[in-house]
């Protein structure tokens, strides 16, 4: 065997455990790598050259793992989830996988004494950003709990080939720059274009009677799109398990364009290629009105017709007759993205499989599951009825009947109540005619969860009630969670370390031993070095934030931070609203006591949302004028930082005192950053809103600083009228702060930047700011007073940590795993070596 490959061997062989790692086979595996894989050496070798090098080195590793855990599951013919998504926000996997093999600080020690820098080689990876937020930050902290789980899992989605936008801030404007991340390639991906599969789109369908004179259904399509799987594994924490994400790139048909080309239309089978690849060309941006959009029903159509064809291929290879297709596979709906899903499995069973409709349903039913996201009824797909005949003609023929037959048990059920009927239809009638996309899901799923329990109340009660009525044993809640592993031990090693010191390794696995931490809030040794890691972790910060914005940062103020999508439900102009009438106050030499506030914001707006950008532009001008003033600059700073995205997030969540949650009570499902900051130690400022409410519960109302109206107290006023004017008149620093952006004091003497802004809220005001400025204004002012209090406040921010423990992801997917989808964990062995495959 040539050295090479000797010790890419004894590399990819070690770790898992890492009394095995040999930092001179890993050193040497590098060396070969930069050689064989990048054609350079070290004089020559560029950050890129020595990331990528590493990388081969790590994927050798991985690899091993991904191939034993494949022949396991195919050995075994395991029950499997498959989990449908179209986003999963990744973030970096570089140094996630370097921590679930166990070797992160063997592997920066080798590069350390190479003379490298390993940070910047980390930074060198440019993050797959394949989802807009907290939906698809969720699904890909639930393929890390499913394979540190040891479940056998395939998670679905769409390779888009640009992923969410970079922002950029030009003059306290939001501007948007495509991503480029697969600029210069991809070495986690592999692609599968031997398990190719054909999707067919438009054209008409066909009744006939076969020869036998059964009733038949042929789809004639007008065009066929190839999609093909390219996979990245997913490794569990110190575990062999390493799952796949597969997603589909979609490219042009081999048949189709041949046959376009052999009529000598070689420019029309070009721009045939061409379209075909546009669906799967860019991801979506959320909260733009997506109800005419034919491209985007496509992409959805696409992948899950993919997913499904290549279960059924799976099924095929394991000799599983497709009558068990529901024993195989736990298919989970990730939103209504994937809800064609119910659809195109009958289609299959009973167009290709030529099976009964009965039978067909009753396989689709027990195959689905259906998680909803969402409560703003704006944001509930619904697909013009035209547009989707254009599409899928077959499938809403299927869909049609499917919504016969439902309605007709309907019927049964609410005699001579007609208004049940149009309630639950999964046809829109009140005007043009729309599908509903989250009553074809309810209709075909045997199990709908809502993702928070709050969340899941307003399901039960406002938003799908009849179907929660018809089924109630079907809708559960499973509370969202996130995954320690990249939230904790990859973003805040300092904190990890003291964690591990305290209470052993096993928290990073079983997040409920944290609560072993509550002993140390009385120890005050302990407490001053929880302190010292905060400190440690803001100083980097401002280090960071000095780059992007003006001035320098007091590493000793409140870090308040509020990051998440631009949202006016989300209310990042009610947290300005604040740092207005506290600039206000220091002005009038009424603020003193008050302790010096960082607030760092960061967030990106849809395109097309003008009053997002709006409030982006507002915050970099309150931030231009407030860090200007020589008066109030060093005890209040306004920082926008611009691109949040995963990366940001691991630096700014560990460096956080103070976590803004102050959603519009009713309207954020779960959220998820909320826990990200309270596993990192920040308190929370936040609403009687999804998940706050069980980290308040958790914590300890004593340990959370609520403020605002109730969803139900929301609910009331709206009831009764809501006048946000009358807040305006009654309250007079709410007065003089809505004066001061009236002044054009935030726009350089210009009146009518922000008129849009101050007119929506004193004559509107949908998500209730003036109604909730009091109750914000007064408790941040009580979280300023507690922040004076030291030893009080470590104490609380170590409870905060501590009592996190049900917020791990872990604990979600268990939920899922045991009421919902029935699966088993399976362990795997690792293959010895390669021989051992041929057997
Ligand atoms: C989010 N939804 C919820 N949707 O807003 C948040 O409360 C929850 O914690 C999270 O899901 C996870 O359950 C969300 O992020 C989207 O981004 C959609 C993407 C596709 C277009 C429509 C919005």
């Amino acid at each position: 065997m040539s050295d090479n490959r000797s010790s890419l061997l004894e590399a990819s062989q070690g770790p898992a455990d890492t009394e095995s790692f040999d930092s001179d086979a890993v050193r040497r595996a590098i060396f070969d790598k930069l050689f064989f894989v990048r054609a350079s050496y070290p004089r020559l070798a560029t950050n890129t050259d020595y990331y990528m090098a590493l990388v081969h080195c790590v994927r050798d590793m991985v690899l091993r793992r991904w191939v034993s855990t494949a022949a396991a599951y195919t050995e075994t013919q395991v029950r499997t989830v498959a989990y449908l998504s179209a986003e999963y926000l990744m973030g970096p996997h570089l140094g996630n996988n370097l921590l679930n093999l166990g070797i992160y600080d063997e592997v920066r020690n080798v590069i350390d004494d190479m003379g490298l820098d390993f940070d910047a080689l980390l930074a060198e990876e440019s993050e797959p950003g394949l989802g807009n937020g907290g939906l698809g930050r969720l699904a890909a902290c639930f393929v890390d709990s499913l394979a540190t789980l040891e479940i056998p899992a395939l998670a679905y989605g769409i390779r888009y080939e640009f992923g969410i936008f970079e922002q950029h801030i030009v003059d306290g404007w939001q501007v948007e720059r495509t991503d480029k991340w697969l600029r210069f390639g991809n070495p986690w991906e592999i692609a599968r274009p031997e398990w190719a599969v054909d999707i067919k789109l438009g054209g008409w369908t066909e009744h006939y009677t076969d020869e036998l004179g059964r009733r038949r259904v042929r789809w004639v399509p007008e065009r066929l799109v190839q999609g093909v799987p390219h996979d990245t594994p997913i490794l569990g924490y110190r575990r062999n398990t390493a799952n796949t994400l597969r997603l589909w790139r979609a490219d042009a048909p081999k048949s189709f364009d041949f046959s376009v080309f052999n009529r000598g239309d070689y420019y029309g089978a070009v721009a045939q290629k061409v379209a075909s690849e546009n669906l799967s060309k860019v991801l979506y941006p959320n909260d733009e009105q997506e109800q005419g959009k034919e491209l985007r029903l496509q992409q959805q159509y696409f992948f899950v017709s993919c997913s499904l064809q290549d279960m059924l291929r799976i099924l095929e290879t394991q000799g599983i007759p497709v009558d068990r297709f529901h024993e195989k596979f736990a298919v989970q709906l990730n939103d209504t993205h994937p809800a064609i899903g119910v659809a195109e499995l009958m289609r299959l069973l009973v167009d290709k499989f030529f099976m009964t409709w009965e039978d067909a349903w009753e396989i689709t039913r027990k195959t689905f599951a259906y998680t909803n996201h969402t409560l703003l009824p704006e944001a509930l797909e619904q697909w013009p009825v035209d547009l989707f005949r254009r599409v899928l003609p077959r499938h809403l023929e299927i869909i049609f009947e499917i919504n016969k037959r439902f309605l007709d048990e309907l019927r049964v059920r609410y005699i001579a109540d007609d208004s049940k009927v149009n309630e639950m239809s999964l046809i829109n009638e009140s005007g043009e005619r729309y599908v509903r996309m989250a009553h074809l899901a309810c209709v075909g799923s045997h199990a709908i969860n809502g993702v928070a329990e709050l969340h899941t109340r307003l399901l039960r009660e406002q938003v799908i009630p009849g179907f929660a009525q018809l089924w109630p044993e079907r809708l559960s809640s499973k509370t969202n969670g996130v995954t320690p592993r990249r939230w904790i031990a990859l973003a805040n090693p300092r904190l990890a370390e003291l964690m591990t010191e305290a209470l052993g390794d096993g928290w990073l696995r079983d997040l409920d031993q944290l609560r072993g931490l509550e002993a140390f809030a009385e120890d005050a040794a302990f407490r001053d070095r929880w302190r010292a890691v905060k400190q440690a972790n803001k100083h980097d910060m401002m280090t960071r934030m000095r780059r992007h914005s003006a001035g320098l940062v007091d590493p000793l103020s409140v870090f308040d931070v509020l990051v998440k999508r631009i949202h006016e439900y989300k209310r990042q102009h009610l947290s300005i609203l604040f740092v207005i009438a506290q600039y206000l106050r220091m002005k009038n030499g009424l603020a003193d006591d008050l302790p010096p506030r960082t607030v760092i914001y960061g967030g990106k707006a849809a395109p097309g949302y003008h009053f997002a950008k709006l409030i982006i532009k507002l915050i970099n001008s309150v931030g231009e004028v407030v860090n200007n003033d020589p008066q109030t600059r060093d005890r209040l700073r306004v920082v926008f930082m611009p691109n949040f995205n995963v990366t940001i997030g691991q630096q700014l969540y560990p460096a956080a005192d103070l976590s803004e949650q102050i959603s519009l009570a009713g309207k954020e499902a779960s959220g998820t950053g909320n826990m990200k900051f309270q596993m990192n130690g920040a308190l929370t400022i936040g609403t009687m809103d999804g998940a706050n409410i069980e980290i308040r519960e958790e914590v300890g109302a004593q340990n959370f600083f609520d403020f605002g109206l109730t969803s139900a107290a929301v609910q009331r006023r709206r009831e009764e009228g809501y006048r946000p004017r009358d807040f305006y008149e009654n309250d007079a620093e709410l007065a003089a702060v809505i004066h001061l952006i009236e002044s054009g004091l935030f726009a350089h003497g210009d009146a009518s930047l922000f008129k849009p802004f101050v007119d929506q809220l004193l004559d509107y005001d949908p998500y209730f700011l003036l109604a909730d400025f009091r109750s914000y204004c007064d408790t941040q002012r009580h979280v300023g007073e507690t922040y004076q209090d030291t030893e009080r406040w470590v104490r609380m921010s170590i409870l905060n940590s501590a009592r996190s423990g049900k917020f791990s992801s872990d604990r979600t997917i268990a939920e899922y795993c045991r009421e919902i989808w029935d699966v088993q964990p399976l362990s795997v062995d690792l293959f010895v070596d390669h021989e051992s495959l041929m057997q």
